[in-house]
């Protein structure tokens, strides 16, 4: 009933309802109207209440709802089934767990904060309340545990196309999973997957994107090298409109890139964006350090590394630096 009566007021943003239409539509007393009003006042929904007007929602405040995250929400798959957490140690963690218990694939884990935010090998993310994107996606895609960096590289599309559409700004891939901006890292991409050689049995999608975080939000040994959409543009932003937008890119991405043998042509998307292409680079990967130019991406989304003797080496996974 909390949800109806948000809805209701949402419907009429910038207007006033009265209280006596809310409780006809709802069949509700204007006593349980009131205890709503005040319930979602309590959550931080600045609600004007006049005796004459009735109720009105003057504008939608920044918080992770899941009718606000869902309303509006135009996708088939994803973001269909929504797990909400004020604290959690990892979105990862917990979609791994849902993921493990059968959760439908599409099933999005969103925290206002982690407190164990994890990055790639053990390192971690910070993810401070109120001020992030800490959403963990669960996929079930059909491709060979070889073609996983295929799901980093069209997600990190994804985000780059959902900023571009809902923050008007313009973003760079660093391959593998950063999302940057003048040189800063915006966005960490993780994947996990539990899959045989030839199954994936399910990929969990961990995308951790500064928001409104400020300069003094990232702690100092990261401000050399972070950045948030409110460093950026001087402005803050609507988390839940930013999150449906990711939600709509990446289904668009997994359903035409992924499923459907699309991946060529999502790969020169992420070309186009990258900051690393033709450039002279140092990676750090598992199988040791390496020099040389960018040359290209192969289509199970590996880096192909010119050395300088011309060899061409190519990395499943690493750490790139310019
Ligand atoms: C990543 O790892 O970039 C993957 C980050 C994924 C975070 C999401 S949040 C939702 C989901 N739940 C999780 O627990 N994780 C995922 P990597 O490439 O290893 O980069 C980690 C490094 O980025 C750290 O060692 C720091 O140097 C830096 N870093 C940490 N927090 C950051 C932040 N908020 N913004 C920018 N850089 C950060």
């Amino acid at each position: 009933m909390r949800d109806a009566v948000l809805s209701m007021l949402l419907d009429n943003l910038g207007n006033f309802v009265s209280g006596e239409d809310i409780s006809r539509q709802l069949g509700i007393t204007r006593a349980a109207v009131w205890k709503y009003i005040r319930l979602l006042q309590s959550e931080g929904y600045l609600i004007e209440s006049s005796t004459k007007k009735g109720y009105c929602l003057r504008q939608v405040p920044d918080i992770l709802d899941e009718v606000l995250l869902t309303r509006g929400l135009n996708t088939s798959i994803l973001g269909r089934n929504v797990e909400i957490h004020s604290s959690i140690g990892s979105t990862n963690a917990r979609a791994k767990e849902l993921a493990l218990s059968g959760a439908r694939e599409g099933t999005v884990v969103i925290a206002d904060e982690q407190v164990q935010g994890r990055g790639r090998l053990g390192r971690s993310w910070v993810s401070p309340p109120g001020k992030g994107i800490w959403m963990s996606v669960i996929l079930r895609p059909r491709l060979s545990s070889q073609q996983v960096p295929r799901i980093t590289i069209m997600t990190a599309v994804a985000v780059a196309n959902a900023l571009k559409r809902s923050a008007q700004i313009d973003v760079g891939i660093k391959w593998p999973n950063d999302v940057v901006c003048g040189g800063k890292k915006l966005c960490g991409i993780l994947t996990e997957v539990h899959a045989e050689p030839e199954v994936i049995h399910y990929a969990v999608v961990g995308i951790g994107l500064n928001v409104n975080l400020s300069f003094e939000d990232l702690p100092e040994d990261i401000r050399d090298i972070a950045t948030s959409l409110r460093i950026e543009k001087g402005k803050e932003f609507n988390r839940a409109d930013i999150i449906k937008s990711i939600l709509q890119e990446m289904e668009k991405g997994y359903l035409q890139g992924l499923r459907d043998d699309g991946f060529a042509g999502l790969l020169k998307e992420y070309e186009r964006r990258s900051v690393i292409l033709g450039k002279r680079i140092r990676v750090i990967g598992v199988d040791g350090q390496f020099s040389g130019y960018a040359q290209g991406f192969g289509l199970d989304g590996s880096l192909m590394l010119r050395l300088d003797d011309g060899r061409v080496e190519r990395i499943l996974a690493g750490d790139v630096s310019l």
